[in-house]
This record gives structure tokens, C-alpha cells and sequence, in this order.
């Protein structure tokens, strides 16, 4: 069993690095389990932002003057460090968006909606997308006619690889999943999904909301056409998020937004578009976000993604047994903590998964309740909601040790 002292990670320091832990939620010390809906920010993020309104702000992309400049090289540097960090083969496959919803219906439009997707042509989802990732292609159907699909799971929370190669006919035009579940926690074999995909000619598009911050990824190695992810849930600011595309989709991709910086000639009536990336960030995007995740991204990186990994597992195997040890509660997902990302979902016969996040409050403990946005796989479960803890690089033992004896308080208080 895990103990804080041969964890990958050295939690006491990093959490010096977070100024949000000085802080106390009704006089008790914050454990923040809910990372998986935003992850908590260093110093050195919000340095980040405000260093630049405080001494660099300026637009991008346009001002000849040094100010302009200092902007657009930090911008574009942040771009080219978030490329590494994904291994994308260039800074040009890296397309800021608000978010990974953005970014999901950015591909949807320029690929569905406004793209090469005719009646009857079929898109193959899963159970367990977040509904960002179900909704864009709602779209798609409505406005295109095509057929969505949908991988099912098995009892342990698995994608089931054979109901999948039996979706796929030469009508499958594209393939989305998330590469782990919001939910669940299940990591999904995104490099089978892809291969499979290609072999009947579809794309992949693929949801790492909630991989990229916390498993090292590499984009080559997935070999996906697309990937998002949003910065808040990776150390990053809220508002700035990105989608991968490779080079030569990215080009064959229609822009979500039309407007300035994304045109190269504009007449009356008619307007040509510039290279990728740029042709779909039109307008004055959020270049403090950027530079914040470009920060994000150092941080992580100093940490090292594989041993945040290697964190996330113990931590997620710690839980998982504590969790299994107690009475009336029901774990979902793989039994396996290797299988599955630092998202441990539960119920507790006794209590509504709302009561168990209410009296964990109290106690200073911030978990998630409720359907985490993915009604469709509440359905497949069964289940109305669940209470979910979700663990970062800043959480330790002692965390689910809390966890843990606040719910023996929600078992005193409803059993
Ligand atoms: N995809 C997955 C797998 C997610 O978990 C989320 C957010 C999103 C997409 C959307 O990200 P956004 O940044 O565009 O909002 N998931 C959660 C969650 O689990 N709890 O709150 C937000």
C-alpha cells in the first residue's frame, strides 16, 4: 500500500507552490478532490497572466511596435512548448481554442457540418463521452443526416473492442472518443481506435480532456487527427484550451470563426483565409490564457509526466482499496488502477451522491456530484449520479484519508 513517503511525487513542496492551499474551508485544511472539473493553480501561472497585462500587454499578430512584438513571441512560444509537450510534429498542428468544447465543435463544423459529411455517412462515439463530445455531433446529425453509433462498455467500465470493429463499415467517416473518462476513468486504447479508424478511411478525433493533464501524450505515437484539451484542468487558466490537428487535416478543415487575423483577403462579399493555424483563431484571442498555459505546461513538464503518472496510479490504488473497504459503497470503472486515470467514481447505498459531497464540504473536503456531465453513460450505469474524488499532483494519502473519514461521518449520519 501506498504510503506519503514513497509517492513519485513531493507533495508538501508543490503544494507550497499552490497559494489556494494557504487557505481553509470552514477552518479546516483544503483537500481539493476535484481536479477532473478544474484543476487548482501555481504561482507561477498566475505570475504568468500578470506579468503580461502588468507589463507586456498588447495585441498580437499586428503591432510593428516592441511591445506588439514581446506579445506575439510569447504567444507563439507558449504554442510551440505546448507542440512538445504533446509531440506534435509542429507548432502549426496547435490551434488555441476557449476550451476542449470549443475545440470538439470546431472539428464538428469544419469537418461535419460545413464539411464532407453527406446523409447516411456514419460517425462511431462511445458511452462514456462527455457531452462536449456528444453534442457537436448531434449537430452534424441534424444538420448533415448522418448516423451516430455508439461503442458500448463492459462490467468493468472497458470500451468493448469487438462491438467497436463491428460499428465500423466503409460509411464511417469519423471515429471520436475520449482517451479517458471523466466518469470512469477508463483509458481508452486510443492507438487501436485510431488504426482501426483509418483502415476504413475515417479520421479520429480525440477527447484528452483528461489525459493530457495527467499521462504523458504523444500525438505521433496516438496517431489521432485530432486531439483537445482545455488548460484549466492541466494547472492552466480557465477560457484557453487547445486542439491539435495534424497539418494536412487541419488544412482540409473549415473555420469555426470568421472575422479578423484568420482572413488573408477580404472583399466585399467574399474573403480568402490564411495559413493554419491562424484561419481559425479569428479575433483577438486570450493570450493571457496562452502564456498561463505555456507556464502550465513548464511546470509540468519540470514535474515530469511519467512520474505524475506513476502519482496518479498510487494514489488511484490507495483509493480504490480504501473505497472497496467500505460498507454500502460501489465503486465504478477498472479494478485496475493502472487501467484507469486519478477519476474514482462512487455511490453509497445509505446516502444521494449530493448529501455525500454536502457533508464531505464540511469537512474540507471538494468532491463532484451529480451526472459530470455525461447523462448518456448515467444511463448505461444506471445510475442517477454518483460522487465523484479526482486526484492531481498536489494530492496525497492523507487527502483520501480524509476522504475517507468523511464518509464514514455520511455513513454515521444516513445509515
Ligand atoms: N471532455 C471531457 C472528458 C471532460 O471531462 C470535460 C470537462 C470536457 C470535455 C469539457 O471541458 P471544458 O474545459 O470544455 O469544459 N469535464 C468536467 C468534469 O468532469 N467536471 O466538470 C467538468
Amino acid at each position: 500500500m501506498a504510503r506519503a513517503s514513497n509517492l513519485p511525487l513531493q507533495v508538501p513542496s508543490i503544494k507550497r507552490d499552490f497559494p489556494i492551499f494557504e487557505r481553509t474551508i470552514h477552518d479546516k485544511p483544503l483537500v481539493y478532490l476535484d481536479s477532473a472539473a478544474t484543476s487548482q493553480k501555481p504561482r507561477a501561472v498566475i505570475d504568468a497572466e500578470a506579468d503580461f497585462y502588468g507589463r507586456y500587454n498588447a495585441n498580437v499578430h499586428r503591432a510593428i511596435y516592441e511591445l506588439g512584438e514581446e506579445a506575439t513571441r510569447e504567444y507563439e512560444g507558449a504554442r510551440e512548448r505546448i507542440a512538445g509537450f504533446v509531440r506534435a510534429k509542429s507548432p502549426n498542428e496547435i490551434v488555441f481554442t476557449k476550451s476542449t468544447t470549443e475545440a470538439i465543435n470546431l472539428v464538428a463544423y469544419g469537418i461535419g457540418v460545413k464539411g464532407r459529411i453527406r446523409e447516411g455517412d456514419e460517425i462511431v462515439g462511445t458511452v462514456l463521452e462527455h457531452h462536449s463530445n456528444h453534442v457537436p455531433w448531434h449537430f452534424v446529425k441534424e444538420h448533415r443526416g448522418a448516423v451516430l453509433k455508439y461503442v458500448d462498455i463492459d462490467d468493468d467500465g472497458r470500451l468493448r473492442m469487438e462491438a467497436y470493429d463491428e460499428l465500423l463499415t466503409k460509411r464511417t467517416k469519423i471515429v471520436t472518443v475520449a482517451h479517458a473518462s471523466n466518469v470512469l476513468g477508463t483509458i481508452n486504447d486510443v492507438r487501436e481506435i485510431a488504426k482501426r479508424a483509418h483502415e476504413v478511411g475515417a479520421v479520429c478525433v480525440v477527447d484528452a480532456a483528461q489525459s493530457v493533464p495527467h499521462l504523458p501524450v504523444d500525438v505521433q505515437a496516438l496517431g489521432c487527427d485530432y486531439l483537445a484539451f482545455s488548460g484549466h484542468k492541466m494547472l492552466g487558466p480557465t477560457g484557453i484550451g487547445v486542439l491539435y490537428g495534424r497539418e494536412d487535416v487541419l488544412a482540409e478543415t473549415e473555420p469555426l470563426l470568421g472575422g479578423g487575423e484568420m482572413i488573408r483577403e477580404v472583399h466585399l462579399g467574399t474573403s480568402t483565409w490564411t495559413d493554419v493555424p491562424f484561419r481559425f483563431e479569428g479575433g483577438t484571442p486570450n493570450i493571457a490564457g496562452a502564456i498561463g498555459l505555456g507556464a502550465a505546461v513548464d511546470y509540468l513538464a519540470k514535474l515530469g509526466m511519467d512520474a505524475v503518472r506513476r502519482h496518479e496510479i498510487e494514489l488511484t490504488a490507495y483509493a480504490l482499496e480504501a473505497l472497496g473497504g467500505l460498507d454500502g459503497v460501489r465503486v465504478y470503472g477498472p479494478r485496475d488502477a493502472k487501467a484507469r486515470s486519478g477519476v474514482v467514481s462512487f455511490t453509497m447505498e445509505a446516502a444521494h451522491p449530493h448529501d455525500i459531497a454536502s457533508i464531505l464540504d464540511v469537512e474540507g473536503v471538494c468532491i463532484r456530484s451529480g451526472h459530470h456531465c455525461a447523462q448518456p453513460l448515467m444511463e448505461r450505469l444506471n445510475v442517477p449520479a454518483t460522487a465523484r474524488a479526482s486526484f492531481y499532483v498536489y494530492n496525497d494519502i492523507e487527502d483520501t484519508d480524509r476522504l475517507v473519514a468523511g464518509l464514514r461521518k455520511v455513513h454515521e449520519v444516513f445509515a
